[in-house]
């Protein structure tokens, strides 16, 4: 049941814009880990939802069409659950949506951020995506009134996390959740492609937004909660030696590494109930 061409819902024509608020919203979510919990049961749970993990609100046309990003690599429980989560929590914002994970194949060192600029890439060739979602694996969304578009800047939306209490760690934090239009992605050059292992370059994100001509916006603290799934610390993915200094020459890097110099090998795409699953070789650190 893996098709190779994506086929969005096509709705009806001449249907009428969907309202500015959506009627769904629910507010605060309770959010529970169920034991047992299958991708069947998530299907049966989602009908609307189409191959590749798409979506388009069936009775009226959407304002808005995100795609979402997950750099994945050994997290399928988290995986299960963050589309447990997600994909009602966007179908009740009447969202036009894409779910895409974007998975490092092979056990060399982890690179988020170079998978998010793969993503970003990848989810274009698609769709005219007009905000693209770039968020890890383990958080889940404790508001549907935390929507999922974007904003005049580039958007840190993970801002009130329960494993900070529910606040921001520190003014520049730009980890976790954020959003860009593919305007603001291509304004600051996309993200950093030589950040290997954990750490930096959520930072280097977000001086890159600085360097750029841009500021940081955020939704309110009330909206804009999150759980993450507890975890350890992954196997390749250690700490990143090298993050200080390379976030102390982002100013004289950026324009030179980003999307202009990003090279990968696409080994596949697949277009699964729930996701569209990109498996990607990145490379090793030069
Ligand atoms: C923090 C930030 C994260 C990133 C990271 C440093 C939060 C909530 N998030 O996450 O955005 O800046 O620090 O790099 O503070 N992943 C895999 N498999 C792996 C390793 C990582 O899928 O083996 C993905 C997954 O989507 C995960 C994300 O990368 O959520 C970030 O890694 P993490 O969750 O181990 O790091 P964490 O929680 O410290
Ligand atoms: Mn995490």
């Amino acid at each position: 049941n893996l098709s190779l061409i994506a086929h969005p819902p096509v709705p009806p024509e001449n249907l009428p814009y969907c309202p500015d608020i959506s009627p769904f919203l629910g507010g605060p979510i309770r959010v529970t880990f169920p034991p047992g919990l299958s991708l069947e049961d998530i299907s049966r749970k989602n009908p609307y939802v189409s191959k590749g993990g798409r979506y388009r609100p069936p009775d009226c046309d959407a304002l808005h069409k995100t795609a979402v990003i997950i750099p994945h690599r050994n997290r399928e429980q988290h995986l299960k659950y963050l589309l447990y989560y997600l994909h009602p929590f966007l179908q009740r914002q009447q969202l036009s949506y894409g779910i895409y994970i974007i998975h490092q194949a092979e056990n060399y060192t982890f690179n988020r951020a170079k998978l998010l600029n793969v993503g970003f890439k990848e989810a274009m060739k698609d769709e005219d995506w007009d905000c693209i979602f770039f968020h890890d694996v383990d958080l889940i969304p404790e508001d549907d009134r935390n929507l999922y578009t974007c904003d005049r800047f580039p958007k840190h939306v993970a801002v009130a996390m329960d494993k900070f209490s529910y606040k921001l760690p520190y003014k520049t934090y730009f980890g976790g959740v954020s959003a860009l239009s593919p305007e603001q992605y291509m304004k600051m050059n996309g993200f950093p492609n030589n950040y290997w292992g954990w750490g930096g370059e959520d930072d280097d994100i977000a001086v890159r937004v600085a360097l750029s001509g841009m500021v940081i916006s955020r939704p309110s603290i009330q909206y804009g909660r999150y759980r993450m799934i507890k975890h350890g610390h992954d196997k390749g993915n250690e700490q990143n030696p090298k993050r200080f200094n390379l976030l102390a020459k982002t100013r004289r890097t950026w324009k030179q590494d980003g999307m202009n110099t990003l090279e990968y090998l696409l080994i596949s795409k697949e277009l699964h109930p729930l996701y569209t699953n990109i498996t990607v070789f990145i490379g090793t650190e030069k």
